[in-house]
């Protein structure tokens, strides 16, 4: 991984960790719901913004080499495979994520 995005990724799932061990004892404290959705929805929001940068890393390293080792259609599949799972990669959230 290049360290740029290595760094930014454990910065921000270290913070999801932490805020997670919070939502957790919100829950525990039976604190109310719609305070807890907030939460979680933010933790989904934190989540998704470090799949974003796995995928620039993705593209920034992996996709590279393997485009100029003839290896494209092949990255490009899996890739593709990879975010059929990941609406928030591709979808409207994705634009605004681009901003945070
Ligand atoms: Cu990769």
């Amino acid at each position: 991984m290049k360290e740029v995005h290595r760094r930014s990724a454990l910065n921000r799932l270290k913070t999801v960790r932490g805020h997670m061990d919070a939502v957790i004892a919100m829950v525990d404290d039976e604190r109310y719901c719609p305070e807890v959705m907030k939460q979680i929805s933010a933790l989904q929001s934190s989540l998704e913004k470090v799949n974003r940068i796995l995928l620039q890393n993705h593209l920034e390293t992996c996709v590279t080499h393997a485009i100029h080792e003839g290896r494209g259609p092949q990255i490009v599949d899996e890739l593709m495979e990879t975010m059929k799972y990941t609406a928030a990669l591709t979808g409207p959230a994705a634009v605004e994520l681009e901003t945070t």
